[in-house]
């Protein structure tokens, strides 16, 4: 198949999502155009039957925000018409299913079908599109989609309820990862730089949005410190950073965590994790607990969203309420200071990760739905 792939390139869930999508369908035969305004965060070297076309913008002084969800449309219908795709697939509903939905309709006025396949991936339902700002045209643009995925459950039926998509119009395709790039033990691992003093590595990875409750990773990290010797590794950035490094300060805990910033690969880092924390407000799936899982670290989060469908209680790690930060200290505690306990649920992660939510597993599952899709349009 000819598949167009648009996603948001910035670090984020969404986005390594498509990208490693889009990398294993071209693996598999497929050829692969991503649309986007800058080159995915993960597709950073060449490979076979992929392409990445850059959305142009125009900066005409008149326009304060500039029309980007206009420009990607005309992307996608260039794109569409030249590389003949099958079909399009967008990540995130907003504003890529609006857009997708767009150069379907000027595409359909020159003879040319392109069916869409829109992945809800979260906020796009969760928070942003569920502002009444965007409310309409994204249930609109959901409803016009040919094919519609959401990453959990709980997704799939937050879809159903604000939006008034029967949820038997929504394929739940869970998130995944390469057991071959996430495993435990990797090498070269950074342990001796990151935990000069043997100290255990607990680690946190994310855009620091508000969503992400990053207090909380600080308070908890905070209670595991007085029982255990350790190091926090903050791994990425964003708008609550400043307010982590506060609140360390405040509690006299800076000089033990480290502020990394962003990484890309980060299998490298989570490699040497002995605990991953995620004590998110809301979080449709929670694919850095699942890449954490992969790594053989165990993992303890909040109970929010599609969460305890990637993380098993008492298995793999523990599930909290959110806003529990001294349960989940002492969660991690009972974790981190038992060696044959760690043991377990390290191997428990990792198995469940390859088994339940494996590339090989979970790629096949949107190529069969690109084929009903098809399958669909051309009846
Ligand atoms: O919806 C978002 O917040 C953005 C998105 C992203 O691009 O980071 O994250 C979501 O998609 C990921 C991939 O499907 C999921 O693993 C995350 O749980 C989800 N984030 C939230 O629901 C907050």
């Amino acid at each position: 198949m000819k598949i167009g792939i648009t996603c948001y390139p910035t670090y984020g869930g969404s986005g390594a999502v498509a990208t490693e999508l889009g990398l294993s369908l071209a693996e598999r035969g497929h050829e692969v155009h991503f649309v986007s305004y800058a080159l995915p965060f993960r597709l950073d070297r060449f490979h076979e039957r992929v392409f990445f076309h850059e959305v142009e913008m125009e900066h005409y002084p008149l326009f304060e925000h500039p029309p980007y969800s206009l420009a990607l449309a005309v992307a996608i219908h260039g794109v569409a018409r030249d590389a003949e795709l099958d079909l399009m697939h967008v990540h995130y509903a907003i504003p890529h299913a609006t857009s997708a939905w767009v150069a379907r309709t000027m595409l359909a006025e020159e003879g040319r079908d392109l069916p869409i396949v829109t992945t809800l991936h979260g906020t796009d339902i969760t928070l942003v599109g569920i502002h009444p700002s965007f409310q309409p045209i994204t249930r609109f643009s959901i409803r016009q989609s040919q094919g519609l995925t959401a990453v959990s459950d709980y997704l799939a039926g937050e879809t159903e309820d604000d939006f008034g998509v029967p949820r038997s119009g929504i394929e739940v395709i869970p998130n995944f990862i390469d057991p071959e790039t996430y495993y435990p033990g990797r090498e070269p691992c950074h342990r001796e730089t990151l935990a000069p003093g043997g100290e255990k590595i607990v680690m946190h990875v994310s855009n620091f949005r508000a969503v992400k409750r990053i207090p909380d990773v600080v308070m908890t990290f905070a209670g595991i410190l007085h029982e255990v010797d350790a190091r926090l590794v903050l791994v990425g950035d964003g708008p609550e950073r400043p307010r982590a490094r506060e609140i360390a300060e405040r509690l006299g805990i800076a000089d033990s965590i480290v502020f990394l910033g962003k990484h890309a690969a980060i299998e490298e880092l989570l490699a040497c994790a002995d605990l991953f924390l995620l004590p998110s407000e809301s979080e449709s799936f929670g694919l850095a607990a699942l890449e954490a899982m992969a790594c053989g670290v165990p993992v303890v989060t909040s109970d929010a969203g599609g969460l305890p469908e990637v993380v098993v209680e008492g298995e793999v790690g523990h599930l909290l309420p959110v806003g529990d930060f001294e349960g989940m200290a002492e969660a991690g505690v009972s974790i981190l200071a038992d060696d044959q306990r760690h043991a377990r649920l390290s191997s428990a992660a990792r198995a469940l990760a390859v088994e339940r939510f494996s590339t090989e597993r979970v790629v096949p599952m949107y190529e069969a739905h690109y084929r009903r899709v098809l399958a669909a349009s051309s009846a």
